[in-house]
This record gives structure tokens, sequence and C-alpha cells, in this order.
């Protein structure tokens, strides 16, 4: 009934996402921290399925709480806070790294300094990202960016070698946050000559295909909590380039007309 409270509501049960997410580690993390989320479950789903569920909830204001990270377009579609986490189990803020395989440098110099000088805010990642939600094909809201922004790219391609062909190949993860930025790389390298593949894969195995040289590069590491066990894992083998995007942020997101505003309110 509605006198519930919003733990019993929701029925202990956190929607989350895919389950080799950093943000799904982090939530189990949060479960074992806080007495308040003793006995809850995380229940995997897909990043698609918990904007779907999350939609759906808003319509009716009914309660909801899920796994969520910045930059993410939900954040401009509906009004969400995130709770509190005075523990840390979600970490602070983070960077979005760029990672290459070892060699790639040497072997395609152009490619490499342009992931290398490749950074950008999150409002620039935001605007792809809702044209991509409002049903944009991924590679057509990447391409309207870069035509609508000549000079942040220019800084990017600053002094690269241009391409004749060679293949550069990019991992990602079905992330709204990694479907912009790597279908955004793939425009500007393709752009310079090279010749872009881009690969969806599951998080672990996004890793594991840059480490052991199966893919070029990645610029979609969130460090350093989200992906930091992954880091640790493979960090003797991959050459980090550094930030794409600074301000990234996860943890457990809520619709703001939930009666509360830290992990610490809810209930055992
Ligand atoms: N995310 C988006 C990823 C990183 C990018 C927060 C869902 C994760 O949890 O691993």
């Amino acid at each position: 009934s509605s006198s519930d409270s919003f733990s019993e509501q929701v029925d202990y049960k956190i929607t989350g996402i895919e389950a080799g997410a950093g943000v799904m580690s982090a939530a189990e993390k949060a479960i074992e921290d806080y007495d308040q989320l003793n006995g809850w479950t995380l229940q995997p789903s897909s990043s698609g399925a918990m904007a779907t569920t999350l939609g759906e909830a808003i319509k009716d204001e009914e309660p909801i709480i899920i796994t969520g990270w910045t930059p993410h377009w939900m954040f401009s579609k509906y009004d969400l806070k995130y709770l509190e986490d005075p523990k840390g189990s979600f970490g602070e803020e983070e960077t979005i790294n760029t990672m290459t395989r070892q060699g790639f440098a040497d072997d395609v110099p152009g490619a490499n300094k342009v992931l290398d000088q490749f950074n950008w805010t999150t409002d620039d990642m935001g605007e792809v990202m809702l044209e991509v939600s409002e049903g944009a094909d991924p590679a057509e809201a990447a391409r309207n960016w870069v035509d609508s922004h000549e000079d942040q790219v220019a800084e990017w391609t600053k002094g690269a070698e241009e391409g004749n062909g060679q293949e550069v190949s990019l991992t990602y993860v079905e992330w709204d946050s990694e479907v912009a930025s790597t279908n955004v790389m793939k425009a500007v390298l393709d752009d310079l000559g090279y010749n872009t593949k881009i690969t969806p894969l599951d998080n672990a195995v996004m890793w594991q295909s840059v480490a052991n040289g199966e893919a070029d590069a990645m610029v979609a590491a969130w460090l350093p909590t989200t992906h930091g066990d992954l880091y640790e894992q493979y960090k003797d083998k991959l050459v980090d380039l550094g930030p794409n995007l600074e301000g990234a942020k996860t943890g457990l997101v809520v619709p703001d007309y939930v009666d509360a505003n830290s992990i610490e309110d809810l209930e055992a």
C-alpha cells in the first residue's frame, strides 16, 4: 500500500544493468557496506532495459531505484538524483580514459595521436547521447556532432599523420556513454583516412581484447573505481593515454519524487 516505505514498495530490489559492468560490482559492494541494504537484491538487466523500466516508472510516478551513471541522457530527460553514498561504495568522481595495446603508437602513430588528443566534456558527450536516445542511429549522431564541432575535432587531429586506409580496431561496451564516444572516434579517424572498425563486447572482454592486442584501443576505461579491478589486472599490458573525459560518476539513482536522499535512508 502507499503507506509502505519506499524500500518495501520496490521490494528491496535495485534495477541494475549488464552483469559485467563496474557499477554492478559497486552496487554489490554497497549492499555489503550498508546495514540499510541488508537483504536487498541487485537485478541484472541491460542498459537499454533499465532505461525503459525507469521511463515507465516515472510516467506513473512509481518507486524505482537503479544503478546510474553520468554522463547519461537520463539526467536531461528526467528529474533524478543520486543517493548520497557516505561510505563511498561507488568511489569519488572519475575520469574516462583511453587505452591502447602496446606497440600501437609505433604501428599507427597518426591514429594514436588522435586517440591521445581526444578529450571532451560531459555536455559534449550528452549531445550525442541525447540524439541517440531520441532514435538516431549512433553513427549518424556521431557524424552530426563531428560536423558541427570542427574546431574541437581539429584540436584532436592536430599534427596527426593522415591514414591511407590502415585498419584501426576499437572495442567498447554498449553503454549509452561508450556508444557515443566510440562512434565519434570512428567518425574522426575515418575522416582522417583510417578504416575504423568498432566492436561491442562485454566489459571484461573489452579490456582483455586491448591488453592481448586483438584490438588496438578503447575509450571506455572508467577510473579509478568502476573499472579499477580490470585496470589492475591488465595495466602492465596496456598503454594508458589518460582521460578523455572528466567528471564521470556512478551511484544509486532515484527519481526526485522518491523520499530518500541517501543510501542510509533506505531500509533493510
Ligand atoms: N557504466 C557506464 C560502466 C562504465 C560506463 C557506468 C555503466 C560500468 O559500470 O562499467
